[in-house]
């Protein structure tokens, strides 16, 4: 049951100028993040989402309020689009005093109950049925709110991916799956890992509603996830949904990614989410210098948030020994 985009719904242009604000801070961040890396001031890994802005912000901008993500580590657009602070994501991803994770974990490893943000469960797969369990639940408490849950193209082959689908599709929750089709599952490209490159036709097995989508089009992503959150809200269950993108730097910054063809980047170097929402922005009327104070005031919201990161003291290494329950 593979639907097809008959007429896109298009953005506004308050609504453009909102992503692009929360693209960039993705991005800032990103490059923030690499500098630090750079300098060996960043304990472990630092993932970034480079070209990923289009699908965590677009598809995270079509839920309303109560709706629950459950984000993976290269979505930090769709925290930033459910109003976590930069101030909040540098203290965490700077390992320090006070941090959502207490200083213990440095990346995409958290959850924020406020703003219904669950995840990541690191272990790729897991959190599949985690997420269909929290659609089970808005169902029987009839919240009427959506489960949105990414996964990437490498996470998806997880045995654990199917069982949640099978809950979700079978007792028609209201779940959305996000599959962030980057091409890569670190150095394993996508025809080492499925025959069949469109992700979303496993949607037909499970009898749901499946679409692939460009995800580098904040409108298409922003489109597709709109009409799967009509659908989970009005009763009639799970969807999922392929966001085609790539990812532009290596698994982390460690990785040189010398595995990925150099011409493959260069073309998709010319279909950057970021500067085609800046296009579109144009197209709708934004003036040059409105798209050039939203660049500057990420780039300086972003420093600020590092620079009061470092500035905080790291954390008690008691804290280390909290919530470890077998030792
Ligand atoms: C079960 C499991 N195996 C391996 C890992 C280590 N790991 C984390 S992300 C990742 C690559 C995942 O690829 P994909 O799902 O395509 O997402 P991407 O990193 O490309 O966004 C790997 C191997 C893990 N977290 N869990
Ligand atoms: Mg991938």
């Amino acid at each position: 049951m593979v639907v097809c985009s008959a007429k896109l719904r298009e953005m506004t242009k308050a609504q453009l100028l909102f992503a692009y604000k929360n693209m960039l801070l993705a991005r800032e961040f990103d490059h923030a993040l690499i500098n630090l890396y750079r300098q060996s001031k960043i304990v472990g890994g630092v993932y970034t989402q480079i070209g990923n802005e289009a699908s965590s912000v677009g598809t995270a901008m079509a839920l309303g309020e109560g709706d629950i993500i459950f984000p993976m580590h290269r979505d930090n657009g769709a925290h930033f689009v459910r109003g976590m602070t930069p101030h909040e994501m540098a203290v965490n991803f700077l390992f320090r005093k006070g941090s959502m994770t207490r200083g213990t974990d440095g990346t995409g490893h958290f959850a924020d109950v406020k703003r219904n943000i669950y995840g990541n469960v690191s272990h790729l797969g897991a959190m599949v049925p985690v997420a269909a369990g929290a659609a089970l639940a808005q169902k029987m408490s009839k919240t009427g709110f959506v489960v949105l849950n990414y996964i990437g193209d490498g996470g998806a082959s997880v045995g654990e991916v199917h069982e949640g689908l099978m809950m979700a599709s079978t007792l028609e929750l209201p779940f959305i799956l996000i599959i962030e089709n980057n091409h890569y599952a670190y150095s394993t490209p996508l025809e080492h890992q499925t025959h069949n490159p469109k992700l979303s036709d496993r949607a037909i097995g499970y009898g749901i509603p499946g679409e692939t989508v460009d995800g580098t089009d904040i409108e298409a992503v922003f489109d597709a996830t709109a009409k799967a959150v009509t659908h989970a809200r009005s009763g009639k269950g799970a969807s999922m949904i392929e966001t085609v993108t790539m990812r532009m730097r290596g698994h982390a910054e460690h990785d040189a990614f010398e595995y990925v063809p150099k011409e493959m980047l260069a073309e998709w170097e010319k279909k950057d989410p970021v500067q085609k929402t800046a296009a579109i922005l144009l197209k709708k009327g934004a003036s040059q210098s409105e798209i050039e104070k939203i660049e500057t005031d990420a780039k300086v919201e972003i420093e600020e948030a590092i620079s009061y990161a470092n500035s905080l003291p790291a954390p008690d290494s008691q804290e280390a020994f909290k919530n470890v329950f077998v030792s």
